[in-house]
């Protein structure tokens, strides 16, 4: 496979070098024509510049998309990734001075409870994740089959997970444990070959002075009895609840610290194959483009669409906790990001934990549709994953283990959704290989695939290789099963079928609903 990717990004390159000595070619014979003298000359060279012109912009789309096409190759195949909600807030744990977090994720502590600025920097001098080992934090992603990783290299508390120039409000210089862990995160990811990503809270900032903050309610917090004194303070003060926070102008925070960070984030750790902006809360268009003009430091990076809206969609779409109807999708790369339980960063009290079967037919959901699933941690502050996050991740790695073909590099169902499980396809000489999860085992035995016409050429269950014997009927092609699942969450049929199958999209109007602003 990794040859085969190696020489279609040959024969790419060469196409684009052709086509630039095309275009050299071309403009030297106008310059030799109209050094030639005589109007009948330039009159030619207009001419072959109008020809040709017309002709460079209709191959420069194609080999722009050609260039995306590549670029999005090993994020289309992957399929699965982590990402990891991991900072100060975790010492926090979702609690402060015994109150516990009214509403929002654990992350959001400072701001819905209106942490004055030095009482939450004091908490960095407790954190000391002595039992961080990112080692085993790669080694379970890999396991879990997941083929990327994604943290937050700085949330919106502003706390730089690095080491940087940038700010002293980083794990190296403020916090006991001293060690930059996205140094160790990005050799593990090298060493287990798991893409590596930093979510990067480029407008909202609470603790850099100048970095926006969006505006939330006392009540979200704790029952604060000077709450109506802070509202209005947050009112007056664009969302902001302590003076130290606008000591300096967002342009300022921008020039001082978002760029200098992005700039080391994007140098100091190796190949960094994703970009993850998070709320462009009063993001300006001039913040974003000096950001934007920074990943030209990691070519083939991929981006989304969290930067500035509308104008910077980058690559991907990040619809949020909730995975869109088939109806939604436009053809854009879409990535849906989710929580274990009901946070991002680590919250003691929250065992809201979904199960194993929802998670793993989540995923089926999200190939059957063509995106990439983005399942969260909020490691605690000892640096260890939740128990809860831990089994979850086991469970998938075995379902992974026998049926990750159905998922890695597989295009979306070509049919709609089913009552009794997902399907992905690939193609095959001509033909289609459908993939079918089936999550509700058919009691009488008998699997209909509503739509299905094509010849089927082979049909076996995905773990055991054993053959499915399958028939025509009115309602749609008839598989024969053994009585008991092999796998009671999801098992896969492996059907191959004559012909060419096209993406299944229903005619609509919606669109994929992607993160709010804030
Ligand atoms: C953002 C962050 O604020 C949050 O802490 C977390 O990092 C998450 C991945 O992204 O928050 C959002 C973004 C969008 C929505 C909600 C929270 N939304 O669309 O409802």
């Amino acid at each position: 496979m990794r040859f085969f990717i190696k020489k279609q990004n040959e024969a790419l390159n060469l196409k684009n070098i052709i086509m630039k000595f095309r275009s050299v070619r071309c403009v030297k014979i106008i310059m030799r024509l109209l050094t030639a003298n005589g109007l009948t000359v330039c009159l030619i060279a207009l001419l072959l510049i109008g020809s040709r012109s017309g002709l460079f912009a209709q191959s420069s789309v194609t080999t722009n998309k050609n260039a995306q096409d590549q670029k999005m190759q090993w994020w289309r195949q992957a399929r699965f990734g982590m990402f990891i909600h991991w900072g100060v807030y975790a010492q926090l744990a979702g609690v402060y001075k015994g109150h516990s977090q009214a509403r929002g994720g654990a992350e959001w502590i400072m701001n819905r409870m209106k942490i004055p600025v030095k009482s939450y920097q004091s908490f960095a001098k407790q954190f000391n994740p002595v039992k961080f080992n990112a080692d085993s934090w790669v080694r379970m992603a890999k396991e879990a089959g997941m083929k990327y990783i994604i943290i937050t290299a700085k949330h919106h508390d502003g706390f730089a997970m690095f080491g940087t120039h940038a700010s002293p409000w980083n794990i190296v210089d403020a916090t006991p444990y001293g060690k930059d862990v996205l140094k160790m995160l990005a050799e593990a990811c090298k060493k287990y070959d798991i893409r590596l990503g930093f979510y990067y809270s480029q407008a909202q900032d609470w603790n850099n002075p100048g970095g926006s903050a969006a505006r939330k309610l006392t009540r979200e917090g704790w029952p604060n009895p000077d709450s109506a004194k802070i509202d209005a303070y947050t009112a007056a003060h664009h969302g902001h609840w302590d003076p130290l926070q606008t000591t300096a102008s967002f342009a300022d925070y921008i020039d001082r610290v978002a760029v200098p960070q992005v700039k080391e984030l994007l140098s100091n750790y190796g190949k960094i194959s994703v970009l993850w902006w998070d709320t462009p809360t009063n993001m300006t268009r001039e913040a974003a483009e000096k950001l934007q003009a920074l990943l030209k430091l990691q070519p083939g990076i991929i981006t989304n669409d969290r930067l500035k809206r509308p104008d910077f969609p980058g690559d991907t779409k990040t619809p949020e906790q909730k995975i869109p109807d088939a109806a939604a999708l436009d053809g854009k790369d879409w990535e849906t990001c989710m929580t274990m339980n009901g946070t991002w960063g680590y919250r003691a009290s929250d065992h809201n934990w979904k199960s194993d079967t929802t998670l793993i037919h989540n995923l089926c959901d999200i190939a059957s549709k063509g995106g990439n699933y983005l399942l969260n941690i909020g490691p605690k502050p000892d640096g260890t994953f939740p128990e809860a996050s831990v089994d979850r991740l086991r469970e998938i790695g075995q379902w992974m283990k026998v049926n990750s073909e159905a998922i890695y590099a597989t295009n979306a169902s070509p049919l709609p959704p089913f009552d009794w499980g997902r399907c992905t396809r690939k193609a095959e000489k001509g033909n289609t290989i459908l993939y079918l999860s089936v999550f509700h085992w058919p009691a009488d035995g008998k699997l209909i695939v509503p739509g299905l016409k094509n010849k089927v050429l082979a049909a076996s269950l995905l773990a055991s290789g054993k053959v499915i014997s399958t028939n025509k009927s009115k309602q749609g092609l008839v598989l024969t099963l053994p009585a008991k699942a092999p796998d009671p969450i999801a098992s896969v049929i492996k059907l191959v079928v004559q012909g060419e199958m096209t993406t299944y999209h229903p005619k609509s109007n919606s669109t994929i609903s992607t993160g709010a602003l804030d």
